[in-house]
């Protein structure tokens, strides 16, 4: 039997198991909501805490999922009336929730008015994202819109149709403003810096080009406030699947696997009404860079370290990388000695320690290839402005350039066991083109055709000599001695400048 309103029904007398359901009446949900980018973070995170609203009595906030490209997940998801399950791994036990905050789901490419409906809908009142670093087609160096970017050109040029995000939300706002209705709230929930102001900017420039107006408008009226969104959320594969159905009893085609921990800052500026999500345990605030930063360049600065330097060295998955005292010990005076004195957020050895024991989390098998994807759109504000605000205020970068030197490494696409991986990035070709092109070059002249990429390193840092000099010293010795005996050298010395 496949997951359902109906199976839900049974699945309520299974008290026994402890599953919990949605106990509210799912046909009175408004679609209050309109979310682009209809993944497993998302349905992990958000949708949990607006669960809690629509469980407390809330109606107004179910969920419509857009996808912008895949239609697989919306397929699954259809043909179990849009409910899922959250699978709780803490490494001893499961705990398992069917949300049912998800009303309906649209894929964009084959119903693009579908998704302009829902988002001009008088009742939707928050259109949030979380499309991932890429899909907000901007310079990761310096946050600008791409205008030609082959989605924003395609938006710019095409005014009914809209491909990227940033399109479909420019386009609804210019209709809900020609029917007289307020603007939604756009809430970015992705790993940028300051990801409301970045939308802000992106969605305001896209508007400029085409309505003036309408940009002075959005401008004026529309909201976007920036959030920190926290939780490890692996993919999913068939073994999750499998172990899923094995205690509810039914199938579910697309569960979601993720850890205890979760946790979500928000600045509380909102065009119009939002859910209570601060009873879910969400921290309403003013400002929320801070704690954005914080995450960004410690969880997400480790990760992507522990991703490149792990994937070299042969392991599989983050809890393994971490469990290696070389890679623990890089990790933890990287943070302590060279990103944490970049940052304002208070107790920050507390949260370091907390964040390594979330890595050690042996139930979730979060695979380094996961996290390793995309470096080009996240090593910008994951380890570049820690290492700008160490060369401004003279602070050590040693640590930050043998990270870089690893993913230089990494993209020579062969592990030290000699394992062959491929390079999931929108700038691969460059990169690996880059890379293959100084294989025989010496470690300063091959930093420097990387660093020459300027959309990842804009034109600073090629000019910081003793950087330069650093990352290639890291890269010559990871080359000659393998990553480990480079790590615990470059651990092991004193941090310089
Ligand atoms: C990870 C993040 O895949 C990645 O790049 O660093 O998805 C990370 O797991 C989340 O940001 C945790 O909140």
């Amino acid at each position: 039997m496949r997951l359902s309103n109906a199976a839900v029904a049974s699945l309520a007398a299974r008290a026994a198991r402890r599953i919990v359901v949605p106990t509210y009446d799912r046909a009175s949900l408004a679609p209050g909501i309109v979310h682009l980018g209809l993944g497993a973070f998302h349905r992990a995170h958000q949708a949990v805490y607006t669960e809690h609203t629509l469980r407390a009595g809330d109606h107004r906030w179910g969920i419509v999922g857009v996808s912008l490209r895949r239609a697989d997940t919306s397929e699954a998801l259809t043909a179990q009336d849009h409910l899922y399950t959250v699978d709780v791994r803490d490494g001893t036990a499961d705990s398992f929730q069917v949300i049912g905050a998800l009303v309906a789901s649209l894929v964009a490419p084959q119903s693009p008015a579908a998704v302009l409906d829902a988002m001009t809908d008088p009742r939707c009142h928050i259109v949030s994202l979380t499309i991932t670093e890429k899909g907000y087609c901007r310079n990761p160096a310096s946050g600008a819109l791409e205008f030609d970017h082959p989605d924003i050109a395609h938006d710019l040029r095409e005014a009914t149709a809209a491909r990227s995000a940033i399109g479909f939300v420019v386009r609804a706002l210019a209709l809900r403003r020609a029917a007289g209705l307020r603007p939604f709230t756009v809430m970015s929930c992705d790993n940028l810096p300051s990801n409301g102001d970045t939308m802000r900017a992106l969605t305001l420039a896209f508007a400029r080009e085409t309505d003036p107006v309408l940009a002075d408008w959005i401008e004026r009226e529309g909201a976007f406030p920036n959030t920190m969104v926290d939780r490890i959320v692996p993919l999913t594969t068939d073994a999750d699947r499998t172990r899923v159905a094995k205690q509810l009893g039914v199938d579910d085609a697309w569960p979601v696997m993720t850890e205890p921990f979760s946790q979500w800052v928000i600045e509380d500026r909102f065009a119009g009404p939002r859910p209570a999500w601060e009873h879910a345990g969400a921290t309403l605030v003013c400002d929320a860079r801070p704690y954005e930063q914080a995450k960004l360049r410690m969880l997400n600065g480790s990760h992507s370290a522990l991703a490149y330097l792990g994937s070299l060295i042969g392991y599989d998955t983050v809890d393994q990388a971490i469990g290696a005292p070389a890679l623990l010990n890089f990790v933890e005076s990287m943070l302590r000695d060279e990103v944490e004195p970049t940052l304002s957020r208070p107790a920050l050895a507390s949260y370091r320690a907390e964040l390594f024991a979330r890595f050690r989390n042996t139930a979730l098998d979060h695979r380094l290839q996961q996290i390793a994807t995309d470096g080009s759109q996240k090593l910008p504000q994951r380890w570049l402005e820690s290492v700008r605000a160490n060369l401004k205020s003279g602070a050590p970068t040693e640590r930050l350039a043998f990270a870089l030197a690893g993913w230089i490494a990494y993209l020579g696409g062969q592990d030290e066991t000699g394992r062959t991986y491929a390079i999931a990035d929108p700038l691969a070709d460059t990169l690996t083109e880059a890379v293959r092109s100084t294989l025989l070059a010496n470690a300063v002249d091959a930093v420097r055709t990387l660093f020459e990429i300027e959309s990842i390193f804009g034109c600073d840092l090629r000019a910081q000599p003793r950087f330069v000099a650093q990352v290639a010293r890291h890269l010559a010795a990871i080359r000659a001695q393998g990553v480990v005996k480079a790590m615990e050298a470059c651990t092991a010395s004193r941090p310089s400048m």
